[in-house]
């Protein structure tokens, strides 16, 4: 073998064991560079005939031309090598699904409060809107509850700052006060009709909403969900209270032989008053009596705080607990489930 094979024999070995590019790069020095073996053999040829030029030159040509296509191809190498390494590193599993957004949706209760919205809208009523903080006089006073009733003790209601000494200001105990609210302001709206002797628009309004009490247990949580609801006009008896409830039940509960109990009891705020009880004809809650409101005739002097006169203007008003619809309708046995926010119980309402 002559020196120039053995020479491109010598390039092709020192390639292979270059790792690196940079490694590489050393070696190509070695025979391509300024003082490369390649470029000294060129240099070296000045002495030479032209004869000799020629035929060595050519034979140099040759095995520089051999030297450079190994160094292209370890380069290649080399390089292919290390997208192989950076794919291996970033490797992708494309086959793995997504990371799923998953779809909200609105709580029970809040499905609830909405079909009650939407079957008492049906019927003409308005949906009251109020504060959670409220006075003692729109929570209490206005429904003609006593001074000394329990319910305004520090056992039974949150009391917050503000309001006076006498009468501190309180987190509502039920969306009663709304209903004062909205009377007052429509009563206000069509005061000079009355005044007139030529009448007003009922009042037809209900009353959803958060309401607070001193009370925590499987079936009492101290936040809790009421409606109210409240129909004030000329002629409006506890006829149509009958009428209006039950319609609402059997809509709500979906269920057209669905049977209701009007029974007697008392609240401050109307008289006479009736606790309502529906009955399932079939399924799990067969034959069982349950409480789902409390209701009665809007009690003369409530009416009187609406600045209406009670000798004129009568109705009714009902007041029920959306949480406790809520758990009837789909069967669920524990209140505090509604509000711990755990999802795997939430979704299941999607
Ligand atoms: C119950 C009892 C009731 C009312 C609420 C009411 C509202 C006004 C005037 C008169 Cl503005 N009454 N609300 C009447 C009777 C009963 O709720 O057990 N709720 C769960």
């Amino acid at each position: 073998m002559n020196e120039l094979d053995t020479l491109v024999d010598r390039a092709r070995n020192d390639f292979a064991q270059a790792a690196t590019p940079a490694d590489l790069e050393n070696a190509k020095a070695r025979y391509l560079g300024k003082a490369g073996r390649i470029t000294e053999l060129m240099k070296g040829m000045g002495a030479l005939s032209v004869d000799e030029k020629k035929s060595l030159g050519a034979s140099i040509n040759l095995a520089k031309q051999a030297i450079e296509a190994a160094l292209a191809e370890r380069r290649q190498a080399l390089a292919d090598a290390e997208m192989q390494t950076q794919l291996k590193a970033e490797a992708l599993d494309v086959t793995l699904p997504g990371r799923q957004r998953g779809a909200g949706g609105l709580h029970p209760v809040s499905l609830t409060l909405e079909r009650i919205e939407a079957i008492f809208g049906s019927m003409g009523f308005d949906v009251a809107e109020g504060p959670e903080i409220e006075s003692d006089w729109f929570n209490f006073t206005a429904l003609n509850t006593p001074e000394d009733h329990p319910a305004r003790s520090m056992h039974d209601t949150f009391y917050v700052e503000g309001g006076s000494a006498k009468a501190p200001n309180l987190l509502r105990t039920h969306t009663s006060p709304m209903q004062i609210r909205h009377a007052v302001q429509h009563v206000k709206r069509h005061r000079a009709a009355i005044d007139a002797d030529a009448g007003m628009p009922e009042i037809r309004v209900i009353a959803p909403g958060r309401t607070y009490r001193v009370d925590s247990d499987a079936t009492h949580s101290p936040m809790f969900h009421q409606c109210e609801g409240l129909w004030i006009g000329e002629n409006v008896s506890f006829k149509d209270l009958k009428v209006v409830f039950t319609d609402f039940c059997r809509t709500f509960f979906e269920n057209d032989d669905l049977v209701l109990r009007f029974r007697p009891s008392f609240f401050p705020f109307t008289e006479p008053s009736a606790e309502i009880d529906i009955q399932f004809p079939t399924g799990p809650l067969a034959g069982r009596w349950l409480e789902v409101a409390g209701s009665g005739q809007v009690h003369p002097n409530v009416v009187r705080n609406m600045g209406l006169d009670p000798e004129r203007y009568i109705g009714f008003a009902f007041g029920m607990g959306p949480d406790r619809l809520t758990m009837l309708r789909y069967g669920v046995n524990d209140l505090r489930l509604f509000f711990d926010g755990d999802v795997r119980f939430l979704s299941q309402f999607r």
